[in-house]
């Protein structure tokens, strides 16, 4: 790749790898000096300008003209490579097509929809939290946040029992494939084939269980909302992006409350809270931490010029912890505190579509588990899982106290 130069000098630059081992464990010193540095950053190692202050992530997130999704949500821009799939018609898509489908899937992501939702969700939520309370000395990962979604999600989808396997690995290879030619990146798409495959095979309509949110985007086709073509790329939509994203939510907000037992206190005393700790967790460790969007013109963000056609890192992780927006208390968890407005579900047209089935989620397992236990502790060393995109655990090993 070559890497150019800036054409405004006086943009500051830091040489960083925030695709590296470094950042990927451990990336809030460098948010910090990101954030410091100024309000627009060039990252040359990659040739990419970044953003990293709440004001200014949540600006270019609210301009979808300037800052497109349509050249990818990656570090490759779609207007000068091949993507390494089809571009989702959601994600990869600006408005006015980008609107024809976020209609659709609102009406199948719907308050209607959920509602039928919550039962389903909460008896195993329940049964799983009895468990891993009995048992006390758990593996919030491998034990909890890895088997709770992919316990309901599927269901809810609709999908065939057979091959589920293949949905963390697809999502771990999409999310990776947001980054650079590293070895993150490489080791993901080498063994890519297959499990693409399947799930391509799984958004025909005749794989999807009827009332499942697949069939409903089929019905939407049906109904003329969208086209027939566009169907299976929506369920593919769905299996992309529902489910290592919940599973890094779960994980990292057991992860947070886990090393503050005062918050866990909290939540016990008022298990109700759980949707705040839901949010306060995502502010403080966002699963998602960085996308791209690409500039079709010269911009100016916060009196610095970013040229046309470059590729703008927006680090939602940095933004969650911005003092500037957050006070000066920003990395410090506090159930209590106002998190809304943070920014780990994204802002503008794009924000998670999927969101409420994450929220619905979180809220019963987390709930369950405030119910039952009145202290979480850490039980060993958290080991980190490095992804291009998400942050989170492979292993968070705890104690679960019977209350
Ligand atoms: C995503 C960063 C898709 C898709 C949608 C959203 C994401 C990924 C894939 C959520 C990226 O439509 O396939 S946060």
């Amino acid at each position: 790749m070559t890497v150019e130069s800036p054409s405004t000098a006086d943009v500051p630059s830091l040489d960083d790898d925030p695709f590296g081992t470094e950042v990927l464990t451990d990336p809030y010193d460098f948010h910090r000096r990101l954030r410091d540095a100024g309000p627009v950053v060039f990252l040359p190692r990659h040739g990419i300008y970044a953003l990293g202050r709440f004001a200014d992530v949540t600006a270019a997130l609210t301009d979808w003209e300037t800052f497109v999704s349509s050249r990818g949500a990656g570090i490759s821009d779609f207007a000068k490579e091949e993507p390494w799939r089809p571009p989702s018609l959601l994600l990869e898509a600006d408005p006015p097509d980008h609107t024809v489908v976020r209609t659709a899937m609102n009406g199948v992501i719907s308050p209607r929809s959920m509602r039928a939702l919550r039962e389903r969700f909460a008896a195993p939520a329940n049964e799983i939290a009895d468990r891993l309370v009995a048992q006390g000395t758990v593996d919030a990962v491998t034990d909890l946040a890895e088997v709770y979604p992919l316990q309901v999600f599927p269901d809810a989808v609709g999908l065939p029992e057979a091959g589920r396997e293949n949905l963390l690995p697809y999502g771990g290879l999409a999310f990776n494939a947001f980054g650079p030619d590293n070895e993150l990146r490489r080791k993901a798409l080498a063994t890519a084939a297959p499990v693409q495959a399947w799930v391509m095979e799984q958004c025909q309509r005749e794989n999807l269980a009827p009332g499942g949110f697949g069939e409903q985007i089929w019905a939407a086709a049906d109904r003329g909302e969208i086209t027939h073509e566009q169907a299976p790329m929506l369920v593919r939509s769905l299996l992309t992006a529902g489910v290592d994203t919940t599973v890094y939510g779960i994980a990292n907000t057991v992860y947070a409350l886990s090393r503050h037992p005062g918050q866990w206190a909290q939540l016990h005393g008022q298990p109700a809270r759980a949707k705040f700790a839901f949010d306060e967790a995502l502010r403080w460790e966002s699963p998602v931490q960085t996308f791209f969007r690409t500039t079709t013109r010269d911009v100016e963000v916060a009196g610095t010029t970013i040229p046309r056609d470059t590729k703008v890192l927006l680090f939602l992780g940095s933004a969650n912890r911005d003092p500037r927006q957050w006070g000066e208390d920003a990395d410090v968890l506090d159930i209590g505190r106002r998190a809304a407005g943070h920014v780990a579900f994204g802002m503008g047209v794009h924000q998670c579509v999927g969101q409420p089935v994450a929220r619905l989620e979180t809220e019963l397992v987390l709930t369950a588990l405030a119910q039952r236990a009145r202290a979480i502790e850490p039980a060993g060393d958290p080991v980190p899982k490095l992804n291009n995109t998400l942050k989170g655990w492979a292993s968070v090993p705890v104690r679960l106290v019977p209350a």
